[in-house]
């Protein structure tokens, strides 16, 4: 078994949260959990403030969470590569790094950490060797996933106690509610928390929702959905108010600290969540979800919504199933939520037995950094 203790890892932010959101988990997790060296390079550290505010913007260097966290420019600075140099989505290890990796002795282990798929090809390119065109350096590609062939999800060691007990705590699920400006939810009301990416089909949902037999409040991030809010009910609100039509309040609610995002999802009866992590956290909430894909050029991302439905909607009867495929269907381009939602809330008892089911057989497979460890240390 190899000692491992160190571990460097690149992020570069392509767009959004999604690449910084989890190489910070990632590196907060081997900090917090095996007290472990981190360095996180990264080439936006905006991006990370957004969602951890105590992060200095303007810092080359700075430490946060127990982890090193650097500006990624280029040329970089000789460095002593760590144990592990993980890249992130392929992000690219710079070439220096790559020399100074090759002299060290021993090597590092070299991951690509890839983004997270439920299709059945990543069962058997989890761990693949990829030998470097030039440097006695081998890459292994790491794959997230929902299988044990694969390397499973993040999943911090305390996540499902601590869920449990907030669900146990009235007075923190009160701290929760007031803390976005809204009241704990009233008997009969649908609560649902909104992160999505611009979606034409939010306004035939919010009508569903205006028009229905169920008060439903809708907490949205801010910046998410503006402008298909501001069409619906002529403006988007500010952050920290409210809109109302028919049975639907829409709250506009501040960005949350990553460790905060959770508990808004575990005290909500659903949750749309989009890219990756926030996909993840969600299905550890144990809660009915619709996730919205990020979308790719000729509908690369169908497969991967297909794959996923296939092993999320196992589990539930024939017309839930259908129910929620129609749903996350029309959520990603493809029928009309206007349409389709009478029939998912009527199985909302159903898939909330289900989704919390979905959640303990994941949570019953390795997570991703015990899955990582295992693999630096004794496979590879
Ligand atoms: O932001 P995302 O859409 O990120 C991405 C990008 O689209 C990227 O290109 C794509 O490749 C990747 O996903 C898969 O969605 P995601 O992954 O859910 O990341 C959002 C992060 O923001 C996640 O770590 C949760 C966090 N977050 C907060 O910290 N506070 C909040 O209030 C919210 C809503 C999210």
């Amino acid at each position: 078994m190899r000692h491992i203790d160190s571990w460097d890892i690149f992020c570069r932010v392509v767009d959004n949260y999604g690449d910084i959101g989890v190489c910070w988990r990632l590196a907060r997790q081997l900090a917090a959990e095996r007290g472990d060296t981190v360095r996180l390079w990264v080439d936006d550290v905006t991006a990370l403030v957004r969602i951890w505010p105590e992060v200095v913007p303007g810092l080359d260097e700075q430490r946060c969470a127990g982890v090193d966290i650097r500006r990624w420019t280029e040329p970089l600075s000789p460095q002593r590569p760590h144990d592990v140099v993980i890249e992130a989505f392929a992000c690219k290890t710079p070439d220096s790094f790559a020399v100074a990796m090759a002299a060290r002795s021993p090597k590092p282990v070299w991951i690509n950490l890839e983004y997270l798929s439920a299709e059945a090809w990543v069962d058997g390119c989890h761990l693949l060797p990829s030998p470097h065109p030039r440097l006695p350096l081998t890459k292994y590609f790491f794959f997230p996933g929902f299988t044990p062939r694969t390397g499973g999800l993040l999943r911090e060691r305390d996540l499902v106690a601590r869920r449990d007990a907030f669900r146990q705590d009235r007075a923190a699920q009160y701290a929760l509610w007031r803390s976005v400006g809204l009241q704990p939810p009233v008997a009969g009301e649908l609560r649902v928390s909104l992160f999505a990416y611009a979606n034409l089909a939010a306004p035939g949902l919010f009508s569903a929702w205006a028009g229905g037999d169920r008060p439903v409040t809708c907490a949205v991030p801010e910046g998410v959905l503006v402008n298909e809010s501001a069409g619906f009910f002529g403006s988007c609100p500010a952050v920290g108010a409210r809109v109302s039509r028919g049975k639907l309040q829409l709250a506009v609610i501040p960005f949350r600290r990553q460790v905060d995002y959770d508990p808004l999802l575990w005290a909500c009866d659903l949750n749309f969540v989009r890219g990756e992590d926030s996909f993840v956290r969600a299905q550890w909430a144990g809660r009915p979800l619709v996730w919205h894909l990020y979308p790719q050029q000729d509908d690369a991302h169908v497969p991967k919504l297909r794959a996923f439905l296939e092993r999320y909607c196992a589990g539930l009867s024939g017309s839930a199933a259908a129910a929620v495929r129609a749903l996350f269907d029309a959520w990603n381009g493809s029928g009309d939520p206007a349409a389709v939602w009478a029939t998912a809330q009527a199985t909302l008892a159903d898939w909330t037995d289900d989704a919390e089911e979905w959640a303990a057989t994941l949570a019953a497979q390795r997570d991703l950094v015990s899955a990582l460890a295992e693999a630096v240390e004794n496979r590879l």
